[in-house]
């Protein structure tokens, strides 16, 4: 079986874009691949976290897995920071990088923008990541096309490596799904809705209230034309809510333009809203029987458990292969 390996920052509420973007998948994948599918609680302090906030969201994010459908008998759950070996290995890694290369990162140029000082583990942490794909030397990395930067890059340090120490890492190939893997912003359908966005109604929040979600809906920017056609480039907040649609039900984008043919905004928002709400529901009763089992600490120690097996013997070859000397 080939191997996966993805994760989600506990860095806010995570949003229906985690869940249409990454979450959906790895329940898929889950059925015919080894999967690892971590909380990214060492890359999420790359910004500064309050550690209540933290800690609360590390445990949602947990749950979610849970409550989404990822089965710990078949997929291995847990926390970056249960498994020592990633950031080990994730030092490793930031010797065999390139300030250049870092620097080149889009991702750290958008996130360090106009600030007066910018922490060093936002810089290295791409290094870190390619650590954490390396570690289990995964031939899959389900991310949303913004990561595939950080993909080159560790695919690039695998072949470093390879290079200088002799062929070891897998060289992983992304995998990222075709239609609606990013869904925007409500308010500004030029972002991706993100999960630490100060703006509350950009976002609809896995755990947000029914009420909420509805309100929100109903607020969404759309343009002036009102007629729901699915037209990214020219009418991308409809075209968004569409996208929306069509993964939190069986319809096709097609079918959504058939039904709302001839009508104006106000009547597809609303079932969009009802839709949302009636597919968010069951996962968030799911959510709140899982925090009251008490059994994420058992998954999530079981899961770190059979993590740590898996790296360690990573971690122990490409030291041996560096010229450490190994404990005997
Ligand atoms: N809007 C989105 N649409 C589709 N997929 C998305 N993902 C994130 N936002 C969307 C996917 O979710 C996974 C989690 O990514 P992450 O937590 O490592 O960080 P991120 O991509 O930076 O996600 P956020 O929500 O935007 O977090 P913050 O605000 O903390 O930066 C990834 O697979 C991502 O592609």
């Amino acid at each position: 079986m080939k191997r996966v390996l993805s994760g989600i920052q506990p860095s806010g509420q995570l949003t229906i874009g985690n869940y249409i973007g990454a979450m959906q998948n790895f329940v898929k994948l889950q059925h015919d691949h080894e999967c690892f599918f971590m909380i990214v609680d060492l890359h999420a302090i790359t910004v500064a976290q309050e550690p209540a906030a933290l800690h609360e969201q590390s445990e949602q994010v947990a749950a979610l897995y849970l409550a989404a459908g990822i089965d710990p008998n078949k997929a291995a759950i847990f926390m970056q920071s249960h498994v020592p070996q990633h950031a080990e290995l994730g030092w490793l890694m930031t010797t065999i990088s390139y300030m250049g290369e870092l620097e080149r990162m889009t991702q750290f140029k958008d996130k360090s923008e106009g600030k007066d000082s910018v922490g060093a583990g936002l810089f290295v942490y791409p290094a870190l990541m390619a650590a954490d794909i390396l570690i289990y030397n995964a031939d899959l990395i389900p991310v949303g096309d913004d990561q595939k930067q950080h993909l080159e890059l560790t695919r690039d340090l695998a072949n470093r490596f390879n290079h200088r120490f002799g062929d070891f890492f897998t060289v992983p190939q992304p995998y990222i799904p075709e239609v609606g893997a990013r869904i925007m912003s409500l308010d500004d359908a030029s972002k991706k809705m993100s999960k630490s966005s100060a703006v509350a109604g950009s976002l609809i929040a896995l755990l947000d209230d029914p009420a909420v979600i509805r309100k929100k809906i109903s607020r969404a920017k759309t343009d002036m034309e009102a007629v729901v056609k699915y037209d990214p480039i020219n009418k991308p907040e409809i075209s968004n809510l569409m996208s929306i649609y069509a993964h939190t039900s069986d319809l096709s984008i097609a079918e959504i333009e058939a039904k709302y043919d001839g009508q104006m905004y106000g009547p597809f928002k609303k079932d969009l809203a009802e839709q949302v709400a009636s597919f968010i529901e069951p996962l968030q009763a799911r959510y709140h029987e899982v925090r009251k089992s008490g059994e994420l600490h058992d998954v999530l120690k079981s899961g770190a458990e059979r993590a740590q097996a898996a790296a360690q013997q990573t971690l122990d070859e490409v030291k041996r292969r560096m010229g450490f000397v190994m404990p005997r």
